[in-house]
């Protein structure tokens, strides 16, 4: 590791700022109606005392009342008014109308930046991961069919393959949170980096923000812990600023940010074709769409608002919208976004200083300590989190672009345990990915009618990123090459 940064401002204030003035403190969560976070001050500990005068200290309590009286004063069916929202437009891929020129032109600007040092790869893995049921980070869930590589090792060798191919060697940057900083470093020291130069592998933590009841009182989980939980990934804006990734990045010459979120192994990383495109059009901030399978799948949607484009979560956009079609019968707002965007490098350190991205309101089981002192886990949604969220830089930014990406090619997120989104979806879709390859390549495997193999192997990213790498290192095998059951090409 490069360097680790791994502090809050909030928490390195609370840190350099000796706690000298507790009443100071206790006085001002009393004048600002939060006194409950010191109920059981006085049956502390001198150390649990200092614990919580320092989370106490991340609070910007001016900013926790904003948000009391929007956020936590509106009814959780309040969304806002969503009339004038239309459906943004966006660069189509060439097989379905696109410009073949433009996204070769693109491509070739994309490889340019990526030999000349430009790009860096940025992952956010903060999240919680509640939803997939699994104790740990989640980057570290093992998702590969035959030799369950995490999914933090295939991005890894996805990382280390195009380096390879463009002859440059790239930064990685990956945001954890408070809850799984030390375990992701752990997992990375513990294999070796998986044979990346560990001095560009960057780690820094997102900030946090407290939890707060529907009374907009900011909850305990212990006696001297506040409630605190990740500030949602838009906070990677502010955090890759404070940890100083972005001064890195500018005296190594990076000046553009390959963003994608930590659960989806067909991503491509670092993407020249969308680097591209980014640069072509001067864009500040692009991303990519692919179109929503049905009205309910739970993907954002890339709108355009005055004139302006944003991103409106699943959740918010009223389902009688989702369902809307246009003439064609096809979806109308049918641009869903799957979180990956590039992003210029000035751009994010002009936003981070403004702060100027929305807190979201997320109704939660938050557990809590009662005014007995004891730990009551809720069985009901009893309070609030409030997390910003990336794509909401969209309308800040210059010329905004999105551009279309193949759902088969590129999306696969391991979200549920069971079901849509689970591990075992994910395994099916990169063997449909690999296969596809091999047959394209002439390999011949048989499949059934949605592309499934009968059997399991595995291409590994030093074998092949695309279609077009596997039939070159295909052809290198020689006509004796054979897949069957159990095969890994690496
Ligand atoms: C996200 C998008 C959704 C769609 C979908 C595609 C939001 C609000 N929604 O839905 O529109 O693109 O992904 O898969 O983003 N993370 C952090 N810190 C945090 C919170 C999240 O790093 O405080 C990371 C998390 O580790 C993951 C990513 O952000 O890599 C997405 O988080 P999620 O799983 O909560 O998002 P989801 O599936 O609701």
């Amino acid at each position: 590791m490069a360097q680790v940064w791994c502090l809050s401002w909030r928490e390195t204030w609370a840190i350099l700022w000796p706690v000298s003035h507790p009443q100071s403190i206790i006085e001002a969560f009393r004048a600002a109606g939060q006194e409950q976070v010191f109920a059981f001050w006085d049956s502390l500990s001198s150390e649990q005392q200092q614990n919580l005068l320092a989370q106490a200290q991340e609070i910007d309590l001016a900013e926790i009342a904003r948000l009391n009286a929007t956020l936590v004063a509106q009814s959780e069916g309040e969304k806002g008014d969503f009339s004038g929202l239309i459906p943004a437009p966006f660069e189509p891929l060439p097989q379905n109308g696109g410009d073949q020129n433009a996204w070769n032109r693109a491509r070739e600007i994309g490889e340019n930046a990526l030999r000349a040092g430009r790009v860096a790869a940025f992952t956010v893995a903060g999240g919680q991961g509640t939803r997939l049921g699994y104790d740990g980070p989640k980057g570290t869930f093992p998702v590969t069919p035959l030799t369950q590589k995490s999914l933090f090792q295939v991005f890894a060798e996805k990382i280390d393959a195009t380096q390879k191919r463009f002859g440059a060697p790239l930064h990685w940057f990956i945001m954890t949170s408070h809850i799984n900083h030390d375990a992701t470093e752990h997992f990375f020291r513990e294999h070796d980096f998986f044979g990346l130069d560990s001095t560009r592998v960057h780690f820094f933590r997102q900030g946090r923000m407290p939890a707060v009841d529907f009374a907009g009182k900011i909850l305990l989980e212990a006696p001297d812990q506040i409630a605190m939980s990740p500030d949602g990934h838009g906070g990677s804006l502010r955090a890759l600023a404070r940890s100083g990734a972005l001064e890195l990045m500018k005296n190594e010459g990076v000046d553009t940010i390959s963003y994608f979120q930590v659960d989806n192994p067909l991503v491509r990383c670092v993407d020249p074709e969308f680097i591209g495109w980014h640069l072509q059009k001067q864009s500040e901030m692009s991303s990519k769409m692919l179109p929503k399978a049905y009205p309910e799948e739970k993907l954002g949607h890339f709108c355009l608002e005055n004139g302006r484009l944003v991103v409106v979560e699943y959740s918010d956009l009223p389902m009688e919208m989702q369902r809307q079609r246009d003439e064609n019968g096809r979806l109308r707002f049918v641009a869903g976004s799957i979180a990956l965007h590039v992003l210029d490098r000035d751009f994010v350190a002009r936003m981070a200083q403004e702060s100027s991205l929305p807190f979201h309101r997320a109704d939660k089981k938050i557990p809590f300590v009662n005014a007995s002192g004891e730990v009551v886990k809720p069985e009901a949604p009893n309070g609030i989190k409030f997390e910003t969220f990336v794509f909401d830089a969209l309308p800040f930014a210059q010329n905004p672009l999105v551009i279309e990406t193949s759902r088969a090619e590129e999306f696969a997120p391991v979200k549920n345990a069971q079901g849509a989104d689970s591990p075992q979806t994910v395994i099916e879709d990169q063997l449909r990915q690999w296969t596809r390859w091999a047959n394209a390549a002439g390999a011949n495997i048989a499949t059934d009618e949605t592309g499934l193999p009968p059997f399991s192997f595995e291409v590994a990213p030093s074998f092949a990123l695309d279609e077009t790498s596997f039939a070159q290192s295909w052809e290198k095998l020689g006509s004796a090459a054979k897949i069957e059951a159990g095969t890994v090409l690496k």
